[in-house]
């Protein structure tokens, strides 16, 4: 890669590597230069898609030059590095990122402007990168800003699907799925790499043979060889040139032709069945928090990891270090457990491929991993079927069992005659098939497990793996709570409230060092900022009314109170119990008379997120929020006082939208089931206060804002078990107002009661297992509590200023800061200047 150009044609280089200027002159020539050559079009055929599509392949140029400049310098250096495992990255939009990591903003949009565009139309042109579900794929965007932003050496590997997460389109208030082919016109955030590939093997079988030292060795022999192809996206840090990369792997049919399938001379039988190569990575598994157990999943989670270990195995091998020092070089962190399989495959290179002892491969594989673990709901875990495993991964089977065999071993030797204890701890779980339990694999061949909140981390260690902190002590299980980024979700997001906290602060210092917003604190009573700050708020909630407008032809009165909950649609978020808090406001409402109704605080209760296609449920609750808005937005008595939006195909940019114009958002799932959240960290950011459940991250963000900042309600965690029992076993009626709800949704007050009947069994007696009707009467008094509050216009505006003002610790800097130190076990490698 550092070939040297010989001595004679160096000064040629130097002569010609002419820097581009940042200055609006260079800036406007390159966009037009792009324009004629990259689009082959002319200033008389332009529209704001050609503009858009121009102006990123100039910034795209700069982020190049960075990237070239990083990778270089990291190779010569050659630093621990660490790699981040993800099955997803929902990055959203790349260029308004660009421009404000690389303080180019204002030059582009002067340039722009002389070439007859607004920059603000041209960024909206912009189609989201979508390869993610939600909270977990976000988080490894968020992180991988910070890992660019903080100078760490570091690299993400991902999967290049063609289809990201599907696009929701809402028809008669019902979910609709529709194809996100993103890659329609060319994407230029990507560099394609066709000289970067790598073979992947599946299926075939195992045979022994003996080494030229007498030893039995496996050699795997496959039946199906697929082609990995590199594309890379470079990732700018915020005010650093430092750039870093997430490789994304595209499958493509092998470049050397099949032999069997030339000889038999089935020419167009050959082409079809090659061509089945590009299945791999055509679509996102669209399961958020939810395992299915398709063989063409597990062939994607092989295909990345054994192509992503291969090209860190090759990138350590050029540097001739023992393999012992494998672990000094590399760390790899699992996000979940999807990347599993890097464990026997890391195992299978070392021991088959390259003729280590399994002792020494297997220090050196444990000293290498790190896994987060991301939730504890049981149908999240990953389990394979051995026989499906057996079948596409014969050699990966066999290791299993192994790391399993030598791991209970030495369980037994510590706790003997303790069948109980092998039978739990197995990676192995004796099912009807067996299955192996992937969660246990990424435990035992980590040196650290960690979970995404206190609360969360403490309950993997009290429940999930529970019986491994007796068999492996306590040290290998840490927390790292997570946290987001302040570039994207408070610069980018609210620019303007970015810039009147850079004013009063005296500069953009805050956004590399979130703490430095405490500063704010001071002047929270202040009532001329307070002043700044709420207009601000209201520009916000005007931009919104306007999308909302747009989306759902929904109008909405941007003085009232914006209550939001976005997230994924799962029983377990209770966006159920949201809705049916809606529908027992709006019926008080109706009994109300004129002058009790004055006294109401307007609300707008705002809905987004997507449900899995194949999630019933989840698909009704959608349906549910729809027909109460028909009925409520229609209903002359209620006006403005109640309106109910269910904003179509949330993402991650018409998020930028929702989160500055918040009031209050919802956090509501029943205690101990969300491992953390991440959007109630962006809500507050953006001066929301919370309603949420103690739970995940609610808990840590109540230690820092204080409770005048949050409404906490519901059971507590410790609770849930005994609370569930009862609910099961005892015949508790149900909740009195929560009865009189669901009688209103039964005699048809929205539409048809028989369509949400299935809805409705999941919390009749006997059933209830998230506890909506538990919570729902203290969830009913939160309510009221935040209308109380919104009341005191003054001190509503010193609840939002320290809102913000205390989110310091959830940067996600805070958290690639912990992971780097504690886990990783990395430095920053900042780039020098060139000048
Ligand atoms: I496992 N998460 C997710 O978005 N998808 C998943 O498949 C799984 C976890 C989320 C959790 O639900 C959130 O609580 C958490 O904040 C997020 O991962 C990031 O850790």
């Amino acid at each position: 890669e550092l070939a040297q150009v010989p001595s004679e044609q160096r000064a040629a280089w130097e002569k010609y590597t002419v820097p581009e200027g940042n200055d609006v002159d260079s800036i406007a020539r390159s966009i037009v230069h792009h324009t004629t050559t990259t689009l082959a079009r002319t200033p008389y055929n332009m529209d704001d898609f050609g503009g858009y599509q121009a102006t990123a392949h100039s910034v795209r140029d700069k982020l190049i030059q960075d990237w070239n400049e990083t990778q270089q310098y990291h190779t010569i250096k050659d630093p621990k590095r660490v790699y981040y495992l993800s099955l997803e990255f929902l990055l959203g939009r790349a260029m308004d990122n660009a421009l404000l990591a690389r303080g180019l903003k204002e030059p582009y949009t002067e340039a722009t402007k002389q070439l007859g565009f607004k920059i603000e139309d041209l960024l909206e042109e912009e189609r989201d990168a979508a390869l993610g579900n939600g909270g977990l794929g976000r988080l490894a965007a968020c992180y991988m800003d910070s890992l660019a932003t903080l100078d760490y050496p570091a690299w993400g590997y991902g999967l290049r699907y063609t289809y990201g997460i599907f696009q929701q389109k809402i028809v008669d208030g019902y979910q609709n799925e529709v194809p996100d082919y993103w890659l329609t016109y060319d994407n230029p955030w990507e560099l394609p790499r066709l000289d970067i590939s790598i073979e992947v093997p599946f299926y075939g079988h195992v045979s022994k043979y003996s080494d030229e030292n007498g030893r039995t060795r496996h050699k795997w022999e496959a039946g199906e060889i697929v082609q990995a192809v590199a594309y890379d996206v470079p990732i700018p840090g915020f005010d650093t040139n430092n750039t870093i990369n997430i490789r994304f792997w595209s499958s493509k049919p092998r470049k050397e032709f099949d032999l069997a399938y030339f000889n038999s001379g089935d020419y167009n039988r050959a082409v079809e069945d090659q061509k089945k190569a590009e299945n791999i990575t055509s679509v996102l598994y669209p399961n958020d928090n939810h395992m299915v157990g398709k063989e063409l999943r597990l062939k994607q989670q092989y295909f990345w990891v054994c192509a992503s270990l291969h090209d860190i195995i090759r990138r350590f091998k050029k540097t001739d270090r023992p393999w012992s020092e494998f672990p000094d070089q590399v760390a790899i962190q699992l996000n979940d457990t999807h990347p599993t399989l890097a464990v026997p495959e890391l195992m299978r290179v070392l021991v088959d491929l390259e003729g280590l002892e399994w002792d020494e491969a297997w220090n050196i594989t444990t000293r290498t991993f790190g896994f987060t673990n991301h939730t504890v709901l049981p149908e999240a875990l990953e389990k394979w079927s051995v026989p499906m495993l057996e079948h596409l991964l014969p050699r990966h089977l066999q290791i299993i069992f192994d790391i399993n065999l030598f791991f209970l071993q030495t369980v037994e030797k510590t706790f003997p005659n303790d069948r109980d204890l092998l039978a739990t701890v197995s990676i192995i779980e004796e099912s009807q098939p067996q299955s192996v339990r992937m969660a246990f694999l990424a435990v035992i061949a980590s040196h650290k497990v960690n979970g995404v909140a206190a609360l969360h981390s403490q309950i993997i260690k009290d429940t999930i793996f529970a019986p491994f902190i007796k068999v492996l002590g306590p040290d290998r299980f840490t927390n790292k709570t997570n946290g987001i980024t302040p570039r994207r979700w408070l610069h980018q997001a609210n620019p303007d409230l970015s810039n009147l906290i850079a004013k009063k602060l005296g500069s953009f210092k805050f956004l590399k060092e979130l703490s430095l917003l405490d500063g704010l604190s001071k002047y929270a009573n202040d009532e001329a900022f307070q002043k700044e700050w709420m207009d601000i708020k209201y520009k916000n909630k005007v931009r919104l009314t306007n999308l909302i407008k747009e989306r759902t032809g929904i109008e909405v009165n941007p003085n009232a109170l914006f209550d939001i909950q976005v997230k994924r649609i799962h029983e377990y978020k209770r966006q159920f119990m949201n809705i049916l808090g809606v529908i027992h406001r709006y019926a008080n409402l109706k009994k109300m008379n004129a002058a009790q109704r004055k006294a109401v605080v307007p609300r707008v209760v705002i809905f987004g997120g997507k449900a899995a296609p194949g999630y019933y449920i989840a698909k009704l609750v959608i349906k549910l929020i729809n027909s109460v808005g028909e009925k409520v937005n229609n209903d002359k008595d209620i006006g403005d006082l109640l309106k109910v939006v269910f904003i179509p195909d949330y993402n991650v940019s018409v998020a930028e939208v929702i989160i500055p114009a918040n009031d209050i958002s919802q956090h509501i799932s029943t205690a101990g089931t969300e491992a953390s959240g991440t959007s109630n960290m962006k809500f507050v950011l953006n001066g929301g206060l919370i309603l949420g459940t103690v739970d995940g991250a609610n808990i840590e963000i109540y230690e820092e804002i204080g409770d005048d900042q949050i409404f906490l309600f519901g059971a507590r965690s410790e609770q849930v078990e005994d609370l569930r029992h009862v609910q099961r076993y005892r015949n508790v009626p149900m909740n009195p107002e929560l009865q009189a709800v669901i009688h209103l949704i039964e005699n048809g007050t929205f539409g048809e009661s028989h369509i949400f009947q299935p809805l409705i069994n999941t919390i009749t007696v006997g059933k209830d297992y998230y506890l909506i009707s538990v919570d729902f009467g203290s969830y009913l008094e939160s309510n009221e509590l935040v209308d109380e509050a919104f009341k005191d216009k003054k001190a509503w505006a010193q609840k939002s200023i320290l809102c913000t003002a205390r989110m310091g610790k959830f940067s996600s800097d805070r958290a690639i800061k912990e992971y780097a130190e504690d886990i990783w076990n990395i430095d920053p490698v900042p780039v020098p200047d060139k000048k």
